[in-house]
């Protein structure tokens, strides 16, 4: 699905990175490298940057964090002049943002689309990466950094007999450029998450009819999104600065205001109020109620029942309402941001199939079987979701010290330290990888705040003159039981969710992000390079006595003295959406 591009001849270089991707986190790491002198090559898969915002554009995709959050801020030229048009921008428009941001820092020369990076192997005697792609391009580098992005490997189910169903079949991940026109057609959308949750809505404006099929239901909150107010987004610019740092002080990395205050602590008059305050800002940060919600069973049932009674009262017919009220911990899943997806319910040629007890039996040569009972369709849209945070590392044959396989290393789940590097893996850098904050932050600046860390790195590296860099075990391990206590904490390891891997059959069940909260994790690197990168090797370096290099990290340094975001609140069970 992605442009075709010119054939070139297979690469043979050596660098001193190779990066594996180009959307947010391979464009800047690339910026960021080639700022500090060092040779970089991205290779991407796609014909075009953006990645997410590349594969992504199927009806109604859009971020659901501010548009003038959900951007770039290490460069105050990029971020003044760049004009969002709505509070939360469409995938177009963060898609033309991508390629603007290419061109202004002439990205593209250094990146080689349409390429695959199938194979990287490290060589222990030349402490070098050999990195091989599917255009037959086999180069070496020092180091290589894996952009892949946390939801980029598409969970395509094999429904049995899907080859005999003569329609088209779309993922949601990977729609077709040229976009699809639904008009006239029977289409059946397979999921409910907040792919479907976003596209369901405007389908339905085009389908003669939509079936939907629901295995679970899941919690939405209206985005309420608007045309961005000219007024506001100035205010915002005469001041960036302000609003990243509020944002890098909160516990995801985007700045809304929210109540620490527990639920359960309120009477029900002044939780339903809260409640309806918080609904009517819409978004994400309705989970900023109250602090306690992702923590006390008790006082999440309270927001659970607030929003199933939303739902009751949107959607007309009783019987859909109650197929479509989630039974399970609100914002276990992560929460879905949607315009109109409850409304969609009550027109006439749209129909919910509940499929939680038999799932989808199988395709035909007409249409979908679920339930004993078959669906006629012209179109599938599967909305199924990813392989999440791990999924893109499998597509990839990475081979580490005496030959480990990263996938035998993380068959019982990923393990890394700091979810930027791994034991086994020398000079390999994992942006947003699991086990850091990543997709329980604000993304782009998770990924800033990554990539600073690992220039900030490899430019001491060079400092120093060393060779590799490479995590102890004994501070993987405890990195590693570090993520999974603190998970414990919150209620939102407790569901099937795709942050644990158990939206896919056979993945092993582990909670993937850190959920300590972005200011926290910022810090504990912050800590860690302070220290002359301590819980690392740090391999033949000349020049023992040469400080850490702080340039691009310093400014994610957080003062951690708001009660909100301190350790001793996350251990009090008062930050809001962590
Ligand atoms: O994927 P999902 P998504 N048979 O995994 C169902 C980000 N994002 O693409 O819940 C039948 O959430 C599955 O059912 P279940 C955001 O972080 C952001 O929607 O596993 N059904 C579920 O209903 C998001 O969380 C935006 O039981 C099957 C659905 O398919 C993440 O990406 C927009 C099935 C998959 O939901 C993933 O979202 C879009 C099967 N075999 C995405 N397999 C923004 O707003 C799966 N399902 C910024």
């Amino acid at each position: 699905m992605s442009n075709t591009a010119p054939p070139r001849e297979p690469e043979t270089t050596t660098f001193d990175a190779v990066i594996v991707g180009a959307g947010f986190a391979g464009m800047y790491m690339l910026h960021t490298l080639r700022e500090l002198g060092f040779t970089a090559r991205v290779y991407e898969g796609g014909g075009g940057v953006g990645g997410t915002w590349y594969w992504n554009r199927y009806p109604g995709a859009r971020c659901d964090i501010e548009s003038l959050q959900y951007s770039y801020s290490f460069s105050d030229e990029l971020q003044q002049e760049w004009e969002w048009s709505e509070k939360y921008a469409p995938q177009p428009e963060i898609l033309s943002y991508a390629n603007h941001v290419a061109d202004r820092f002439d990205l593209r020369r250094d990146i080689r689309f349409d390429t695959r990076v199938t194979k990287a192997e490290y060589d222990e005697g030349a402490k070098r990466w050999t990195v091989e792609t599917d255009q037959g391009d086999r180069v070496t580098a020092q180091f290589c950094i894996m952009a892949l992005g946390c939801l980029s490997a598409a969970n395509k189910p094999a429904f049995p007999g899907m080859a005999d169903f003569p329609g088209p079949v779309y993922h949601t991940g990977e729609w077709p450029h040229e976009g699809v026109d639904f008009t006239g057609l029977r289409v059946g959308v397979i999921g409910t998450g907040s792919s479907a949750i976003q596209s369901i809505p405007l389908i339905s404006k085009q389908a003669k009819t939509l079936t939907v099929f629901q295995r679970t239901a899941a919690y939405t909150v209206p985005a309420w999104n608007e045309k961005l107010d000219t007024e506001y987004q100035r205010r915002i610019k005469a001041d960036y600065p302000a609003l990243r740092a509020k944002a890098r002080a909160r516990p995801t990395g985007f700045y809304f205001p929210f109540n620490t205050k527990p639920a359960l602590e309120d009477s029900p008059e002044g939780r339903e109020k809260q409640y309806e305050e918080f609904w009517s800002r819409g978004g994400l940060p309705f989970l900023g109620a109250y602090g306690d919600l992702l923590f006390e069973k008790d006082a999440n049932d309270t927001v659970a029942d607030f929003a199933r009674a939303k739902i009751r009262s949107i959607v007309k017919d009783p019987k859909v309402a109650d197929l479509l009220c989630p039974d399970n911990v609100f914002g276990c899943k992560r929460l879905c941001v949607d315009t109109g997806y409850y409304e969609t319910y009550n027109q006439p040629h749209v129909t919910l199939v509940d499929i939680a007890k038999t799932g989808i039996e199988r395709f035909t040569r007409t249409g979908v079987v679920a339930n004993g009972e078959e669906y006629e369709l012209d179109a599938v849209v599967c909305a199924t979701g990813f392989a999440a945070m791990t999924g893109s590392f499998d597509r990839i044959a990475i081979t580490g010290r005496d030959g480990l396989p990263l996938t035998k290393k993380w068959e019982a789940g990923p393990r890394t330290y700091l979810g930027l590097t791994s034991v086994g893996f020398p000079n390999l850098f994992m942006l947003t990888g699991p086990g850091s904050p990543s997709v329980l932050a604000s993304l782009v600046q998770a990924i800033e705040q990554h990539v600073d860390w690992v220039a900030d790195c490899i430019a001491h590296m060079r400092d120093v003159g060393a060779e590799s860099i490479e995590p102890t075990l004994a501070d993987e391990d405890a990195w590693v039981e570090h993520v999974n206590e603190v998970a414990q904490v919150s209620l939102r390891s407790t569901c099937s969710s795709w942050y644990v891997g158990a939206n896919i059959p056979g993945r092993p069940r582990v909670f993937m992000p850190y959920i300590g909260g972005f200011p926290v994790y910022v810090n504990k690197c912050n800590e860690v390079m302070d220290a002359g990168y301590e819980g690392f090797v740090l391999d033949g370096a000349a020049e023992t006595n040469t400080p850490p290099r702080i340039r691009l990290t310093e400014r994610w340094h957080v003062p951690l003295d708001m009660e909100v975001i301190s350790p001793a609140a996350l251990a009090a069970k008062r930050v809001p959406m962590v």
